[in-house]
Formats: structure tokens, C-alpha cells, sequence
């Protein structure tokens, strides 16, 4: 009878750490799994979390969890999310300095839903007044927003995130929310005219025919049936169970309101969404000569009338490319191929510009006025790993996301913890462990790495094809032990490699692309004429956008990759200056289903993410480090022989004060400039704890005098 089982055989420990046999795999997943069958999804590794998606609403997110996970040490209570948050805010009250928690796992894994739990949490539970309250409110409602615009259904989760986001929330000197900024990444617009069986476009779309007012739809001139649109239908399933569009439309809509947007922003910004869709349902003929036509003027009149363009300046722009030639311009008609090619390419370039927009806008209404000095909690979600049948460039793009965080995380916990045993000169056996660093080299590296093959291609524009691309990385990174492809294959992966494709194998597992459209969507271009017209339009959103200096021809905008590349690399940057806190999340099985654990799938992830090396490090190491000086000025009350002051070396100083607070020799060393504890106990929380209560009443009480 499982009741009848010892609380620790039912449901395992809260913290790896404490396992018997913790370096065995085995061990590792029979914890995970009894946790994951009794509702335990999260479990320790020290001070980073793991989580695993539960796929059902579990009574762990209450008003009541909140309260009780304020103010109070990370190992008193039960693992949790909100213990991170409060963990990371209290370190950052005290210390005053800039934190942020890095949320990972592959797509369906539960990233976006941690990141909306905590930021909820820190919204509800950090000190607040009146005016701060919108603060709160806004932070809480961009995120609507932004789902309704960047996500959608995917094979693999149905709420999937297209974009990445890294999201700010600024506190003032009182541990108020003042503020935030949002940072997004890359957001797959190709989406926008094309989904694969079984996927949506981006929620938004159905939301608009499925909620919106009466009055909307006919100012847009919109039927509410999504089979009416050609961009909402590649998919063939507009409609999902798990999805209330109606009811998402109305969140979204009161969020417009908060977030400061006007009657006006409404109009036109859902102008260039019913624009999108008229554009997909435009479609052309071939006249005699075999130029495209348009054959139904109605979609085109739209469009005209809602971005504000003239009819026939749009007309001629969809169906005619402008050449330069001998400082003449001439304008050339179009095929249908190209003519539905630079269809689609205004429909991606005004949704993917409009969707910056969004970020904009809603930076403008989190923008902190308050000039204090402020502290930050960042919080990341990003796309995560994603595998499909074919993979294409936006695979690519979102990989080599992950595998820079991967990196990100072995730099930062892996690396630099055992480099610091090492340079502090504290005994240490090395645990060895995969650093992704040679994948994200063979993709960045500068002149050999597959973007800058890519890049190289984009600038031999009529030459260069998909597969002249795929040659090019044969000849200068096909001996690469993590590069494949069909010629360079042994006889048995050959099978499995079509001839367009190349295979890499990230960290976190093979992925075979599909080269086909790597360069088009590399180079991201849009005819001239089109954005001539877009300049000029009369929907000031789409000239927010398009700005006149893009149509001077001497600049060479850069290419997509590059352009991810460096915003990557200032993520790192930013990051990097900060202080992290990890949650790992694991998806439990393929089939979104609750309370199934498929223990192939679950090794695989807690394997490539380095959960073991994580937790052999952990064990073998020291949770708690500080310089010397900065221990002994926060804790030397604690000691006689410390306080007032200590007049000595700052070692010895320490020295003292660990003694007189009960550790044994073994439970710390001292290295050359930092004290190290393995596993600091609840002393701490007592003093962190008292030292926050102490600044909530302090500024509590500053603010009630502030104001006489
Ligand atoms: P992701 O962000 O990691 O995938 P989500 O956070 O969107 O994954 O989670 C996928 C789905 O799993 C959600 O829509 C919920 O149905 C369910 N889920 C996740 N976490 C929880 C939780 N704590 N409690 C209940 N249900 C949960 V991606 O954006 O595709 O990389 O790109
Ligand atoms: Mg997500």
C-alpha cells in the first residue's frame, strides 16, 4: 500500500543534494518521478530548481502559497518557484544589486507559465502604493499582449512562444515595482504566411474574428470564419481545444487599455493585422505576356484604405519590382512566383515590424519616471529547443538561442565555480563536463562558422543558392565532428539525410535542416517599390516602421543571423553582470498529457542539460561564498569578539566569527580571498529575514512621513 510508505520512499527528497546515492542517473530520475506522480513538481539541486511541466492546474499557486513563501529562507519550505523569486528579491533588497533568473527547457517544458507565476508573484507580493499599482497592472497585462502577437500553436506546445523575451522588472529603492523594459528577440515571422499541418498562425489573428467587437470587424471589413483567410488555414485547425480565443480577445482587450492604448492605436494597429490577412487572400493571374495580375481587386482595396497607401502605387508595388539602371529607375513586372514572393514578404515585414512596435509602445507605459536608483530582477523566456519532421531556418535560429544559453549556464555555474575553487585555492577533484562551447562556435565563429558562410552566400545575390550554400559548409566545416551531411555520411546516416539538408548535433540532441529558403529568409529583403510605399503610409504604425532612410540603397541592412547574433551576445552581456538563479524545466511527455512520465524523454533532458555534473559539483562544493570583508561587515554583530569592529586580517576576523557560530571545520574553508560554506544553514535566513523586515519597515515608514 504506497500510504503506507515512509514519507521519504513516497515522495523522495525536496533537494538532490540530500540523495543517498547521488551520482547515479537512476537515482536522480526515481526521485524526480516519485516527486512528479505525488504533485511535487519541483525539486532542488542546491539553489537551482527543476521543474517538471504537470500539464494540470495544481493548488500551488493561491494567494495563501504566496503569503507563505515570503520573507522566508529558500530550504524552510517546500521547492518552489515563488521561493526563487523571493530568494532572488530579497538578495536584492539587501545587497542591493541586480539579479536574474534564467528560465530553460525545451519547448513545451513550462518556461513561459514560470515566468508568468513569477512575475505575478513579485507583482502581488512586493510593497505597493497607488500609483504603483498601474505599474503592477501594466507589467501583469504586457504579457497578454505580447502571447496574443508572438505566440501560437505549435506540434509542440499549443501556447508556444515564436519570439524571445527578456523582461526587465525595475524596484525602486523601497523594493516597489517602478518600472520595467522588455527586450525581444527574433520573432518568427515566416509564421505569418505559412504554418505547418497541425500549427496556427499567431493567436492574435483568431482572436480578432473570434472576440472582437461587432464594430471592428466591420470597420475592417473582416468575416469572423477563419477558413475565409488563405494565412489562417495552411495549418487546418484554426480551432483548439485547449484555446479560448473569445475569452483571450477580452483579456487582451482590457490590457490595451492599461497598457495606454488609444482609441486610434486600436484602429490602426488592427488595420495592418486585417491588412495581413487581405494580403494572403490576393491572388494572381498571368496575363499574356506572363506578368502577374491581380485577379479580385476587393482585398487590395482594403489594404489601401486601411494601411492608407494609394490603390494603384500598392497595385503596381505587388506585381512590379523597380530596377535601377544607369542612374534610371525602371520599373519591372513581375511573374506570379515573385509576385506571390513579395506578397508574403510585406505581409512578414509589417507583422514582424509591427510586433516591435507592440514592444515599444508597451516599454513606453513601463517606463519608470522615477529618477531613484533602482535595482532589477530579470526574467528570460525564450523559444526552447525544438525539433519537428523538417526543420528550417527558424529551427536554426531558436537552436542556437538555446545552445547560448546552454553556454551561458556552464560558464557561469560549471566553469567559473571550479575555476574558482581552483584560483581561491580550495581542495577540489574536477567534474568532468560537455561544454557546448565547440557547437556554438562551429555556428558563430567569425569567417568560419556557418553564419558567416551563410552571410557570404547572401552577398553573391543571383549566384548563390541554397545548395551553393550547403557546398560551401561542406568545404569549410564538413571535417567538423558535430557537422553532417548526406556526401559526408557513413552509409548508415546517409539514409536519413536528404540531399538538401545538413545535420547538427546540439547539446541538447541531431537536428537534420532543410537548407531550402536559408538564404531568402537570411536576407530578409523587401522590393524597393514596396517599401516606398509603406514610407509613405498614411497608418502611423507602418511609418513608425519603415523609415525613409532605409530606401537609400548604400547601406546593406545586415542579415537576420546577424543581426541575432549581436543581440545575443548583448543578452550575455547583460546577464552576465548580474547575479543568477536557475530553473530548469522538463517536459514530462510528447503528448501534453498530465501525470505521465516518460522516463526516455526525461533522462534525455536531465542528461543534456548537465543536471548530473550540476549536482556533483553541488555536492562536492560550497553553496555559500563571500569576500571576507563583506561576510564580516554583515555578520560581525553576530560575535563579541567581532563587533564593533575588527581590527585584524578580515580571514581571521571570519575565522572567529564561524566558530563562535557553531561550524565545524569541515563544514567550511577559507580560500584565498573568500569564505566558503557547504551548506549554510538557517543562521542566515534568520539574520536575512530580520534585515528585510527591517527594510520594508524602514521604508514603510518613510513613505508615511514623505507624504506630511
Ligand atoms: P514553454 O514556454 O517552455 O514552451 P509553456 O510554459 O508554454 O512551455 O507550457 C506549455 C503548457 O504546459 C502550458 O500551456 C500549460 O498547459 C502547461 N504547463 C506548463 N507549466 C505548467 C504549470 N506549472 N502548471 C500547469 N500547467 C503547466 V516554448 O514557448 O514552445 O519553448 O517555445
Ligand atoms: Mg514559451
Amino acid at each position: 500500500m504506497e500510504g503506507a510508505l515512509p514519507a521519504r520512499e513516497r515522495v523522495g527528497v525536496q533537494d538532490f543534494v540530500l540523495l543517498d546515492s547521488f551520482t547515479s542517473e537512476t537515482a536522480f530520475l526515481d526521485n524526480l518521478r516519485k516527486r512528479f506522480r505525488e504533485h511535487l513538481i519541483y525539486t532542488y539541486i542546491g539553489t537551482l530548481l527543476v521543474s517538471v511541466n504537470p500539464y494540470k492546474e495544481l493548488d500551488i499557486y493561491s494567494v495563501k502559497q504566496m503569503e507563505l513563501y515570503q520573507g522566508v529562507n529558500l530550504f524552510e519550505l517546500p521547492p518552489h518557484i515563488y521561493a526563487i523569486a523571493d530568494n532572488a528579491y530579497r538578495v536584492m533588497c539587501t545587497e542591493r544589486n541586480n539579479h536574474f533568473i534564467l528560465i530553460s527547457g525545451e519547448s513545451g517544458a513550462g518556461k513561459t507559465e514560470t515566468s508568468k507565476k513569477i512575475l505575478q508573484y513579485l507583482a502581488m507580493t512586493c510593497p505597493t502604493t497607488d500609483r504603483l499599482q498601474t505599474v503592477r497592472d501594466r507589467l501583469l497585462l504586457s504579457n497578454p499582449v505580447l502571447e496574443a502577437f508572438g505566440n501560437a500553436k505549435t506540434l509542440r506546445n499549443d501556447n508556444s512562444s515564436r519570439f524571445g523575451k527578456y523582461m526587465d522588472i525595475q524596484f525602486d529603492f523601497k523594493g516597489a515595482p517602478a518600472g520595467g523594459h522588455i527586450l525581444s528577440f527574433l520573432i518568427e515571422k515566416s509564421r505569418v504566411v505559412h504554418q505547418n499541418k497541425g500549427e496556427r498562425n499567431f493567436h492574435i489573428f483568431y482572436q480578432l474574428l473570434e472576440g472582437a467587437e461587432d464594430e471592428l470587424i466591420r470597420w475592417l471589413g473582416l468575416e469572423r470564419n477563419a477558413q475565409k483567410y488563405s494565412y489562417l488555414m495552411q495549418g487546418k485547425c484554426a480551432k483548439v481545444s485547449s484555446i479560448n480565443d473569445k475569452n483571450d480577445w477580452k483579456t487582451v482587450r482590457k490590457a490595451f487599455s492599461v497598457i495606454n492604448f488609444t482609441d486610434a492605436d486600436i484602429e490602426h494597429l488592427f488595420g495592418i493585422i486585417a491588412s495581413v490577412l487581405y494580403l494572403g487572400n490576393i491572388q494572381y493571374e498571368e496575363d499574356h505576356r506572363g506578368h502577374a495580375i491581380i485577379t479580385d481587386g476587393a482585398q487590395i482595396r482594403w489594404i489601401s484604405k486601411l494601411l492608407g497607401v494609394p490603390l494603384s502605387i500598392l497595385q503596381e508595388a505587388l506585381t512590379h519590382k523597380k530596377i535601377e539602371a544607369r542612374s534610371e529607375e525602371l520599373l519591372s513586372p513581375l511573374n506570379i512566383e515573385l509576385s506571390f514572393y513579395a506578397r508574403d514578404a510585406v505581409a512578414k515585414a509589417i507583422y514582424g515590424r509591427t510586433f516591435n512596435w507592440l514592444v515599444n509602445k508597451i516599454n513606453g507605459s513601463l517606463a519608470n519616471t522615477e529618477p531613484p536608483r533602482k535595482t532589477v530582477i530579470g526574467l528570460l523566456d525564450i523559444y526552447g529547443f525544438e525539433v519537428f519532421e523538417t526543420n528550417g531556418f527558424e529551427q536554426f535560429c531558436i537552436n542556437y538561442c538555446n545552445e547560448k544559453l546552454q553556454q551561458l549556464f556552464i560558464e557561469m555555474t560549471l566553469k567559473a565555480e571550479q575555476e574558482e575553487y581552483e584560483t581561491e585555492g580550495i581542495q577540489w577533484e574536477p567534474v568532468p563536463y560537455f561544454n557546448n562551447k565547440i557547437i556554438c562556435d562551429l555556428i558563430e565563429q567569425r569567417h568560419k562558422g556557418i553564419i558567416s558562410i551563410m552571410n557570404e552566400e547572401c552577398m553573391r545575390p543571383g549566384e548563390a543558392t541554397d545548395l551553393s550554400f550547403l557546398e560551401k559548409l561542406e568545404e569549410k566545416v564538413g571535417d567538423h565532428p558535430y557537422f553532417l551531411t548526406r556526401k559526408l555520411a557513413d552509409q548508415k546516416a546517409r539514409k536519413t539525410i536528404d540531399w538538401v539538408d545538413f545535420r547538427l548535433l546540439h547539446y541538447a540532441g541531431e537536428v537534420t535542416y532543410c537548407t531550402i529558403g536559408f538564404l531568402e529568409k537570411n536576407n530578409d529583403l523587401l522590393y524597393r517599390n514596396l517599401k516606398e510605399v509603406l514610407v509613405k503610409s498614411k497608418n502611423y504604425i507602418i511609418r513608425d516602421c519603415f523609415h525613409a532612410s532605409e530606401l537609400d540603397n548604400r547601406k546593406r541592412p545586415e542579415t537576420v543571423t546577424t543581426q541575432f547574433k549581436h543581440s545575443l551576445a548583448s543578452l550575455m552581456e547583460i546577464l552576465m553582470s548580474k547575479e543568477p538563479s536557475y530553473i530548469r524545466c522538463i517536459k514530462p511527455n510528447d503528448a501534453k498529457e498530465s501525470g505521465k512520465f516518460d522516463d526516455v524523454l526525461v533522462r534525455h533532458q536531465v542528461k543534456y542539460m548537465g543536471l548530473m555534473e550540476h549536482l556533483r559539483v553541488r555536492r562536492a562544493g560550497f553553496a555559500y561564498r563571500r569576500k571576507y570583508e563583506v561576510f564580516l561587515d554583515r555578520y560581525k554583530s553576530l560575535c563579541a569578539d567581532t563587533w564593533p569592529k575588527w581590527h585584524g586580517p578580515a580571514i581571521k576576523g571570519v575565522e572567529i566569527l564561524m566558530k563562535s557560530l557553531g561550524y565545524k571545520p569541515d563544514e567550511y574553508e577559507l580560500g584565498r580571498t573568500k569564505l566558503f560554506i557547504r551548506f549554510p544553514r538557517t543562521l542566515f535566513a534568520i539574520v536575512d529575514a530580520f534585515e528585510l523586515r527591517k527594510h520594508q519597515l524602514v521604508s514603510r515608514i518613510q513613505a508615511k512621513y514623505k507624504g506630511c
